[in-house]
């Protein structure tokens, strides 16, 4: 009799499954709805327990669902650990399993002795978070011990692992032959980020790194050795860009088997002068803030004003702020030369420790709101009389306006723009900072400090953007709509989510040939520069090369005209289906199905 073949299961497993800490969240969250389309029930993620996370993204199971994984959680449970096993509340909704690791944290040291024992891999002095991923590990690694023992011969298990803060139970499960494929995604090295960020020409010197010397040197002995482990353990192993294949093989051992980009669910209106409607409906906001932040000290013409930004962790020199300040620089020098009036606001955000936002800042645009009422009272009370006397009129004259304004109104108004008016130089930081950073230091050193004859003016706004901020009211996607350039020319990016943020959007970005997107676009597309995506060539031009490139582009884009603009936001969206992950799920697809060849020898479907 012919064997039935077995059913495929699949469980992603990650650090960032109902735990959003960077981009593998953004990965693994905008991916689910693709893959459940795919795997259906037959998908299930693994993700560390933390109850105040979970508490808005996630909802239990509680009776026995017939599926072989309550079990598994069952079993767990009695063996004393603290499993949780629902569903994921996000759009897809995954099943998922969550681990506690305060469940764990009494075997803490029987875990390091064994991964010493079996893998020479040394934990001593390491941070707490190293810790809990430890302790993360070792749940997974229990849980799909089990459930392969108990379920194998019903399905083909495939286990995909996300970075070494969910691997450190993956060399244990090739060393004890357990009957699972697995897969293992690296989203960064360990050494590439720490190396890039302290070494001048990291790329240059990148193929005579010794990672033992280096990893030790930097104090991350147990995290790269984990990493490298784990990457060389999986059936395949994978990274999410031909740029950090290349740190792959010098720091973990050999060339990734396969490169996975990555994707957005992308969810593209039928019309398409819907993204344009919201760029301009967005824009209004943030020309409030400029108003309350600007006009106080001067004014300028809010029609012939762009909104540029680039936004992202506070890694100076890898997220390219430091060439994105001095193109600034250059810009607004090129701009005062060619005696343009347009105006260009630069938003820098990011996150840094501060005090709380300038009470100046917020004291400004409380005004500004005080006199909007004051206007619409005016204009309440003066649509009121014009009315009347209208209706009265025995002539046809429009009468004269100002008698219908009271005294009390006018004065009002007066005594509160006075009060408001000021000298003082808008501030270009948003926030009071606990100490001076690089960014306030290029302010001051190059003069970029909003003098009212410069073109380019900075908004330095040192906390992320969302709903609840009383600056602009709007969340991070709806600041990106509202802006016109996103500029991310970044040093190190493994793939970098912030400029296909923007292209979704339909907002044109700057990115750069040394991040994970910018490479992978100029492989796909030729007229990228064309079509609203500009890509600096970092990788043969020094700092001040780079620097004039990113000027010129900006130089370039701040002479288009309006219908320019709005051809290229037309141009740039277009490309949002090529990064849906319903086609990039097909690199996936691939990586399973290796994995399983490798781990099963069959040929799977
Ligand atoms: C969108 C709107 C247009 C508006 C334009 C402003 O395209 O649909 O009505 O004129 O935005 O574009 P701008 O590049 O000047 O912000
Ligand atoms: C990493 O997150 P990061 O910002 O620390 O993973 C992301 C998802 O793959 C990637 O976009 C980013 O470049 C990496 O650096």
């Amino acid at each position: 009799m012919e064997k039935k073949p077995k059913k495929a299961l699949l469980f992603e497993v990650a650090w960032e499954v109902c735990n959003q800490v960077g981009g593998i969240y953004t990965v693994i969250r905008s991916k689910v709805p693709a893959m459940v389309d795919q795997w259906g029930d037959d998908y299930v993620c693994l993700g560390p327990y933390f109850p105040q996370r979970a508490l808005t993204e996630y909802e239990p199971i509680t009776s026995d669902d017939g599926s072989g994984i309550y079990q598994t959680v069952e079993k767990m449970r009695e063996a004393g650990f603290v499993v949780e096993y629902g569903y994921w509340l996000i759009t897809g909704k995954p099943r998922v399993v969550l681990f506690d690791i305060r469940s764990v944290a009494a075997q803490l040291d029987r875990i390091k002795y064994g991964l010493w024992e079996r893998h020479k891999i040394s934990t001593v002095n390491i941070e707490d978070l190293v810790n809990q991923t430890l302790g993360f590990g070792e749940m997974v690694r229990v849980f799909l011990t089990q459930f392969a023992e108990d379920y194998a011969k019903k399905f083909e298990i495939t286990a995909h692992f996300h970075e070494w803060m969910a691997s450190s139970g993956l060399p244990d499960l090739r060393k004890d032959d357990v009957r699972i494929a697995t897969i293992f995604t690296t989203h960064a090295t360990m050494l590439g980020r720490y190396i890039a960020s302290n070494e001048r020409d990291f790329y240059t010197k990148l193929p005579s790194f010794d990672w033992q010397h280096e990893a030790r040197y930097y104090a991350i002995e147990a995290q790269a050795t984990i990493e490298r482990l784990a990457y060389l353990s999986a059936h395949v192993s994978t990274t999410v860009s031909d740029v950090t294949a290349r740190e792959c093989e010098v720091f973990l051992g050999k060339y990734p088997d396969l490169v996975l980009p990555n994707g957005l669910n992308i969810q593209r209106f039928a019309a398409v002068h819907e993204f344009q409607n919201l760029h301009m409906k967005y824009k209004e906001n943030i020309h409030r803030f400029i108003m309350g932040h600007f006009f106080q000290s001067y004014s300028f013409n809010l029609d012939k004003t762009l909104y540029f930004f680039t936004s992202g962790r506070y890694e100076f020199v890898n997220k390219g702020y430091d060439i994105t300040m001095e193109a600034l620089a250059r810009l607004n020098w090129k701009m005062v030369q060619a005696k343009m009036d347009m105006t260009v606001v630069m938003f820098i955000v990011t996150r840094q420790p501060y005090h709380s936002i300038n009470p100046d800042v917020l004291q400004s645009r409380a005004v500004l709101g005080e006199i909007q009422d004051t206007c619409e009272a005016i204009e309440k009370q003066l649509g009121d009389k014009l009315f009347l006397a209208s209706a009265s009129s025995t002539d046809h004259h429009l009468p004269d306006l100002n008698q219908f304004v009271d005294e009390y109104w006018r004065l009002r108004l007066r005594r509160t723009i006075q009060t408001w008016k000021t000298k003082r130089l808008p501030p270009y930081v948003t926030h009071d900072l606990k100490q001076p950073d690089s960014i306030t230091e290029y302010c001051e050193r190059s003069g970029l400090k909003n003098h009212e004859q410069d073109r380019v003016k900075i908004v330095y706004h040192p906390d992320f953007i969302a709903s609840t901020n009383p600056l602009f009211g709007l969340d991070y996607g709806q600041f990106v709509r509202g802006c016109h350039l996103g500029i991310f020319p970044s040093y190190y990016e493994p793939w970098g989510y912030t400029p296909l943020e923007c292209v979704v959007r339909g907002i044109p970005t700057v990115t750069s040939d040394l991040s994970g997107f910018g490479d992978f676009i100029m492989q796909i597309m030729r007229d990228y520069e064309n079509r609203g995506i500009y890509v600096i060539n970092r990788k043969t031009q020094n700092f001040d090369q780079a620097a004039d490139q990113l000027a010129n582009i900006m130089f370039k884009f701040v002479r288009m005209n309006l219908r320019e603009r709005i051809q290229q936001r037309n141009k740039v969206e277009n490309i949002s289906d090529v990064f849906d992950w319903g086609n990039l799920r097909s690199y996936y697809d691939t990586a399973h199905d290796l994995a399983a060849k490798k781990a099963f020898k069959t040929t799977v479907n």
